[in-house]
């Protein structure tokens, strides 16, 4: 081809690629000049069996009208692209009516709901939380609070113990949350009103123990701090708790090694057709459910925790948040707890403060 037959043909694909009207089209023409078959693909194809001068020449012409050609090609496809997204939206209208996609939130898990909820109660009556390790010192576990070395809860079949270390001591994962009181008394002086909530670990597992479980205690102390106080603080926690004013609330004698004496915490209830049900039903009514160990605190555990056990004194609580939550909120099966099931949660579980309730709605 001579430079003018090229000047004519670029002109004609010049032409087709304008008269172009979709994106399809387009890709067409593209393929047909500039594809591994297309017109000027095989026009630099053939430069190679031209004399060196005339290759030369040809070939730069070529390349010039290449650019030009890809230049046309790539503006063309852009002002099809703009013209297209006008069409489509000018043909698409908004149902402003549709409710809006339901919004996937997650769910407090009813453990820490109930964890929050003594955090609530108890703070409003002047408790501080504290917190101590999961993995504790037989000192602080065992020892202090007044349980001898033959006692059955150090038995390893109750006793997480971890591989003996290096000092011939083996630490264990805590058995209640009662070291953190400990911890507490060796590292404040009376007044002393705290809540410890947390994890605890027993070697127990069927249908109502899990070997991991959640307790709340409470541990106050103070020159007069008296059995008056326990009673008082306990009675009013249960009511604010099951949020029923006049739930019944007895005490009865038990046995801790940690206090002395010792109380367990019964609360008012009804069993009718295998349903349990908390609350007051009436004078007669003598059902009965356990919730709560409590007492005032032994001499030696306030000495062990260096306090001074003929100025000071204090009572203690402790109680099971995983069965707490159970009975509060009806769910019937300890194991569920744990199974981290999205469903599960999102039925049984709550939705965080802050978050408009609306959004479950729709
Ligand atoms: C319970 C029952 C009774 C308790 C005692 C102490 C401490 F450290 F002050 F001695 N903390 N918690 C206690 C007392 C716990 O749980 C069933």
């Amino acid at each position: 081809m001579t430079p003018s037959d090229l000047t004519e043909l670029e002109s004609s694909l010049l032409a087709e690629i304008a008269a172009a009207d979709s994106l399809e089209k387009l890709e067409a023409v593209r393929v047909s000049v500039l594809g591994r078959k297309g017109k000027i693909t095989e026009q630099m194809k053939g430069l190679s069996s031209l004399e060196p001068s005339a290759r030369k020449t040809l070939g730069q012409i070529l390349n010039q009208i290449k650019d030009r050609l890809t230049k046309a090609i790539k503006t063309q496809q852009i002002s099809l692209e703009a013209t297209e997204l006008k069409n489509r939206i000018s043909g698409e209208t908004s149902d402003v009516t549709l409710p809006p996609r339901p919004r996937k939130i997650g769910h407090i898990h009813p453990i820490s709901q109930v964890m929050e909820e003594c955090v609530e109660i108890f703070g409003e009556m002047g408790f501080l939380v504290a917190e101590g390790p999961d993995i504790e010192d037989d000192f602080h576990n065992f020892t202090a609070l007044n349980i001898p070395p033959e006692h059955p809860a150090r038995q390893m079949h109750d006793t997480f113990y971890l591989p003996e270390n290096d000092e011939g001591s083996r630490l264990v994962l805590r058995t209640h949350t009662s070291p953190v009181q400990i911890r507490t008394m060796e590292n404040n002086s009376p007044p002393i009103r705290i809540i410890a909530p947390g994890r605890t670990y027993r070697s127990d597992s069927d249908a109502t123990h899990t070997p991991m479980f959640h307790q709340v205690e409470a541990l106050v102390i103070d020159e007069t701090t008296h059995m008056g106080h326990l009673k008082g603080c306990i009675i009013d926690f249960c009511r604010a708790f099951f949020g029923i004013p006049d739930l019944p609330v007895r005490f009865r004698p038990s046995h801790f090694p940690f206090t002395e004496p010792s109380m367990e915490v019964d609360i008012g209830c009804i069993r009718a057709d295998g349903e349990l049900k908390i609350g007051n039903f009436g004078e007669g009514a003598d059902n009965w459910l356990e919730i709560m160990g409590s007492g005032m605190v032994h001499p030696k555990v306030l000495e062990y925790g260096g306090i001074d056990s003929n100025k000071y004194q204090g009572f203690a609580f402790g109680m099971g948040i995983d069965r707490l939550a159970m009975l509060k909120y009806g769910i019937p099966d300890l194991r569920t707890f744990f199974d981290t099931d999205l469903r599960w949660l999102s039925h049984y579980g709550f939705v965080p403060l802050g978050v408009p309730s609306m959004i479950r709605g729709l």
